[in-house]
């Protein structure tokens, strides 16, 4: 497993103590932490790619397993519903991906993919939460034929249209851009 080297935040040296599992890397020294993220999922799945981005992004070493949602034991230890992604770091697992990436936010704070300013995290956070809630999960309900050799039923295929259309166009309201902390609004037209 690839691993980088780096002093956790807020670990200053003699400072072991504080640890949340002490003493949890063996034979290393005491000041540092060898942060190792296992990135657990599969390719296909967008909440993957989300993490996965979030982590090539930063410019995090990761290692990847394959994991096609599993239902075993040691899979639900990790993340309780058996959904990926899930991580596992050195301190232990974590599923979510949204809660994933403000982890990797806040271990690894020297790339930041978020803004400084707080209204435009949260701008960024409603984007991110619209995205998910009223695109994803709705599109959601047409993957099984669009991506798995199933079939939906027509209704729920017009149903989705109905309410996608709707939701793609609130979403053009939310369009922002971020630069240096900084969020630009752009009113969207009729
Ligand atoms: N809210 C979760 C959603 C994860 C999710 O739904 N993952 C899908 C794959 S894209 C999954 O594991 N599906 C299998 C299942 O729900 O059992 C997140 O953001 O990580």
């Amino acid at each position: 497993m690839l691993g980088r080297e780096r002093t956790l935040p807020g670990l200053a040296a003699g400072r072991e103590a504080s640890r949340p599992h002490s003493g949890y890397i063996s034979g290393l020294p005491e000041t540092k932490d060898v942060v190792m993220i296992k990135l657990v999922g599969f390719a296909v799945s967008n909440y993957y790619n989300k993490v996965k981005l979030a982590l090539l992004e930063k410019g995090v070493e990761f290692t990847e397993e394959l994991n096609w949602a599993s239902k075993d034991e040691a899979t639900l230890a990790c993340s309780p519903l058996g959904k990926v992604p899930f991580v596992v770091t050195d301190q232990g697992p974590l599923c979510e991906s949204q809660v994933i990436l403000e982890y990797l936010e806040e271990a690894f704070p020297e790339k930041p993919l978020m803004p400084r300013d707080p209204y435009a995290r949260a701008k960024l956070r409603e984007l991110v939460t619209f995205m998910e809630m009223h695109l994803e999960l709705v599109a959601r309900r047409l993957y099984a034929q669009a991506f798995f050799g199933g079939t939906v039923a027509p209704e729920v295929i017009e149903s989705v249209r109905k309410e996608l259309t709707r939701n793609i166009a609130a979403f053009g309201r939310l369009f922002v851009a971020l630069r240096d902390g900084t969020v630009v609004c752009f009113a969207s037209s009729p």
